[in-house]
């Protein structure tokens, strides 16, 4: 039996090809390899209210790898934020659902991201600022592996663990490719959990495959980080769910033909059986 968890991972992994499909081409590698991730935190982790995406005391999520947007939009559009029909608008003019994150066209979304490393500053400068207005809201933040090569977020780690922020949760996205190539030929991040940790992070790795396992791991990471920032290192593959798309070596930004969409739109429902 497929886990309620595992279903709402499927379905966003099939919402983000409705998306491609409408619109041809996208950043379909890691957009699925986030979905996951996603399904844990808006499945349950993430203390929200669709009907009041603006609520004070929501928490906050952050997705720095800001290309990924249409993983965020499909989970969005499954929890009610907007219509699933509005996904077809991918990216076209005139949309509220561009490439890349933007908090002031798309509701649901809570930062303006885009430009590797900046989200991982800007995230961290909201959970600060939710620290000094004593609210219990968390922050949560994802990041690229590519984009963890930026001098910026290795300023934000030193920042976020000097303010104590215990209300704060990273997730790498560790899928080993980026733009070009693969992150190890490119600028080695080896061990990313160990860096972290020299920084005075609460530090895990897990498989980033596994929305259950993340969920869990949430959960007991809520608990044990206290006043530490914490990142959460997801061993994950760019494309994963999708075999098509894993086998592809440069699978960042593509073109997908309707025909190959629908073919993996119907491995996706079949998965869903259980
Ligand atoms: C500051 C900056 N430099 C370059 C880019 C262009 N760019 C967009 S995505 C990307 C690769 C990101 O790799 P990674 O973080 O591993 O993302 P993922 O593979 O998870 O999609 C690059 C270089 C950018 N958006 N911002």
């Amino acid at each position: 039996m497929i886990t309620p968890l595992k279903k709402f991972a499927t379905d966003i992994r099939i919402q983000e090809m409705v998306q491609f499909k409408a619109r041809g081409f996208g950043h379909i590698g890691g957009s699925l390899s986030i979905s996951d991730c996603l399904a844990a935190l808006y499945g349950g982790i993430m203390n929200i209210d669709p009907s009041n995406p603006c609520w004070e005391d929501r928490d906050r999520l952050v997705i720095s790898k800001g290309h990924a947007g249409p993983a965020l939009y499909a989970t969005l559009a499954l929890k009610g934020y907007f219509p699933l029909e509005e996904l077809r608008t991918l990216n076209q003019n005139g949309t509220r659902l561009p490439s890349h994150c933007d908090r002031n066209l798309t509701v649901g979304v809570d930062m303006t991201t885009g430009s590797l490393g900046q989200g991982a500053s800007t995230a961290c400068g909201m959970a600060l600022g939710l620290k000094h207005s004593n609210s219990k809201a968390r922050v949560y933040l994802i990041i690229g592996d590519g984009e963890t090569q930026e001098g910026q977020v290795w300023e934000m780690a030193l920042f976020a663990a000097q303010k104590k922020l215990g209300n704060f949760i990273a997730f790498l996205d560790y899928n080993k490719r980026q733009l070009d190539g693969y992150v190890a030929e490119i600028c080695d991040l080896d061990d990313p959990a160990a860096k972290f940790d020299a920084f005075n992070w609460y530090t895990v790795t897990i498989k980033g495959d596994d929305p259950d396992l993340i969920y869990e791991t949430i959960e007991k990471v809520q608990k044990e980080q206290g006043d530490r920032p914490a990142m959460i290192v997801l061993d994950t593959v760019k494309g994963s769910g999708v075999p098509q798309i894993v086998d592809i070596t440069l699978n960042h930004h593509n073109t997908i033909t309707p025909e190959l969409a629908d073919e993996i739109i119907g491995q996706l429902e079949e998965l869903k059986k259980g």
